[in-house]
């Protein structure tokens, strides 16, 4: 009787052992997809390198030449500048943007080139009109 019990508080201090041992190796994966395991295999490798430069293309290859560059710099601003009604170039339009046009209008301010909100090759108080209605959804 007593050998038998000696041998279960054996058996339950090895799977103690192991549950301990198993969780530290589980601790150990989990820590280094933190570090770069991207798609959770518990290997950081090749393979993590394409997934994130493929990550990475897709969201900051802004001109789709497959590189991310000086080159997507400009394409972003040009997509931002090919705003108009952006006035102010902050990448949305609202009552800022009439503030800023106003501003051109009256001189404060240099003319940027979302400015003329219509397109209609000048500043004025057309563009002010414009950008409200753009903001009120009219246009
Ligand atoms: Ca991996
Ligand atoms: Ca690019
Ligand atoms: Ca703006
Ligand atoms: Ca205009």
């Amino acid at each position: 009787m007593k050998k038998s019990r000696w041998f279960i508080v054996g058996v339950v201090a090895v799977i103690a052992m192991l549950m301990v041992a198993g969780s530290v190796a589980l601790g150990n994966v989990e820590e280094s997809g933190l570090h770069g395991d991207i798609n959770g295999d518990g290997l950081v490798n090749s393979t993590d390198i394409e997934i994130l430069e493929r990550v990475v293309l897709g969201i900051a290859d802004i001109n789709g030449d497959g590189e991310v560059n000086m080159g997507d710099v400009t394409a972003l601003e040009l997509l931002i500048m090919d705003n108009p009604g952006d006035a102010n170039e902050d990448g949305e339009i609202n009552m800022g943007d009439v503030t800023k046009v106003e501003r051109i209008i009256l001189q404060l301010d240099e003319p940027t080139a979302n400015a003329d909100a219509n397109q209609d090759g000048s500043i004025n108080m057309g563009d002010v009109t414009y950008i409200e209605r753009m903001i009120l959804g009219l246009v």
